[in-house]
């Protein structure tokens, strides 16, 4: 590259030394990430496979409902021309480089201004895709994800895929076909299908039925085309239960599982799993996760943290430390991201306005989920909490225990076992000794 984007900014390394340059003058840097460290023998960088995301990182001037955009983006001009839109991009894997994030994400709309026709619009895209395919290939970085903005555009504001209008299915339609397409050239990894407006406002006007039915058909189109064209990426869902609707039909990990069941999806789709999404649903992210795990579609996840009381999707940057634990113990137990990656969903605070702290924030979330990562190892190696859940359920492993697993006695049968078997002892679930165990793994003994 030739122009420099971030020239005051020097890559950022791992460095585990406290620091001493107060806060205000700290320059960027790793103080737990460190890429090639090996955990359960794996590097850091292959376990996390981190991503950062296009919209939030160059496309979000951190208005809030109350005030302007403070963002400073001197590589910006804010105006919707293709130049514009290049440098944009130019800035963005620079980015990517020096704060050491191997892959990215995007929605058609972030790269590239919409036109006049949908011809237009996607002659823009083409015309960045070709831009960051060079990009990508000269700074080594690797496309996680894709998908398409099917909820800023106003002609969206009865949804997309569940319009009431067949125009605007046919118009979502286009737009997703086009970005499945560019996201297979750019080698991405997944696509991903976020519902924004699937769902609804107030069920006065909505046809709750048929809306359901018209995303499934939406979802079967998207694959089938999907397949199509030799995608072999993982095709993802990211479930959200409500903002900006009253309700979206995906709203958690159990719902959007039966909605995929139900309309013969299943297996063509896993679940991109968000923390403040979690959040928003009344759940735990660890909840979501498990959810997914014990149905086998966990699939990538969006990695973030809400403000719990505030009901927004606040999209923090993921800095605490027993959250990003939870999420590595469950990654870590499933055998680890095979196709998916932690894509930082996130923003700055509104006051963290300086380039400087796109760099901060990034590394920060890094550096939890680095100390995520060796603390949940520390679990798994550890035992004890593991090795708990095993007997708690060790009679269901026993003779009869397996019958009954496998369907041999009837209820008359189980009737007479328990008359034989006499008084039932319950054990302690030591809920509280279990938490302490984990925090003595988290903080050292
Ligand atoms: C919105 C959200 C989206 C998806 C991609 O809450 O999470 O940015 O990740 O459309
Ligand atoms: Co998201």
């Amino acid at each position: 590259m030739s122009h420099e984007y971030f020239p005051s900014i020097a890559p950022l390394s791992w460095n585990p030394a406290p620091s001493s340059e107060s806060a205000s003058h700290r320059h960027p840097r790793f103080r737990f990430y460190d890429a090639s460290e090996k955990v359960e023998g794996k590097s850091m960088h292959d376990h996390l496979r981190f991503a950062a995301c296009y919209w939030h990182t160059m496309r979000n001037g951190l208005s809030d409902p109350f005030g302007a955009a403070t963002a400073r983006t001197p590589w910006d001009d804010q105006s919707d021309s293709i130049p514009n839109a290049k440098r944009r991009a130019e800035a963005f894997f620079e980015f990517l480089t020096k704060c050491q994030i191997t892959r990215w994400c995007f929605h058609d709309r972030d790269l590239a201004p919409e036109g006049e026709t949908i011809a237009h619009s996607e002659r823009n895209l083409d015309e960045l895709v070709d831009h960051v395919a060079a990009l990508q290939k000269a700074t080594n970085r690797r496309l996680l994800w894709g998908t398409a903005n099917l909820f800023s555009h106003p002609r969206y504001v009865h949804g997309a895929a569940t319009s009431p209008s067949v125009d605007v299915f046919l118009s979502a339609a286009a737009q997703v076909r086009k970005a499945i397409e560019v996201t297979h050239a750019l080698g991405g990894e997944g696509y991903v299908l976020w519902g924004g407006r699937e769902g609804y406002d107030t069920l006065l006007n909505t046809d709750l039925a048929r809306e359901r039915e018209q995303l499934a058909r939406f979802l079967h189109l998207a694959s089938d085309y999907a397949q199509s064209i030799g995608f072999r990426g993982v095709l993802l869902i990211e479930p959200k239960p409500h903002e900006p609707t009253t309700h979206q039909y995906d709203s958690d990990s159990e719902a959007t599982l039966n909605f995929l069941r139900e309309f013969g999806l299943f297996g063509k789709f896993q679940l991109n799993l968000e923390t403040n999404h979690a959040t928003l649903a009344g759940h735990s992210m660890e909840h979501e996760l498990t959810v997914a795990r014990a149905a086998g579609a966990l699939g990538s996840i969006d990695a973030n943290m809400g403000t719990v009381g505030l009901g927004w999707d606040t999209d923090r940057f993921p800095t605490d430390v027993a959250l990003t634990t939870q999420i590595m113990l469950a990654v870590l137990t499933m055998g680890g991201l095979s196709h998916g990656g932690l894509n930082f969903d996130a923003k700055r605070r509104r006051a963290s306005f300086e380039p400087v702290d796109l760099f901060h924030s990034h590394a920060a979330g890094m550096d939890a989920f680095a100390l995520g990562l060796k603390a949940a190892a520390r679990i798994r190696a550890d035992g004890r909490v593991q090795e708990f859940v095993r007997e708690r359920y060790a009679s269901w492993d026993a003779p009869l225990g397996r019958k009954i697993r496998a369907g041999e006695l009837t209820l008359a049968q189980c009737a007479q076992e328990a008359a034989n078997s006499g008084t039932v002892v319950a054990a302690s679930g030591r809920q509280e000794l279990l938490e302490s165990i984990v925090n003595e793994l988290l903080f050292g003994a």
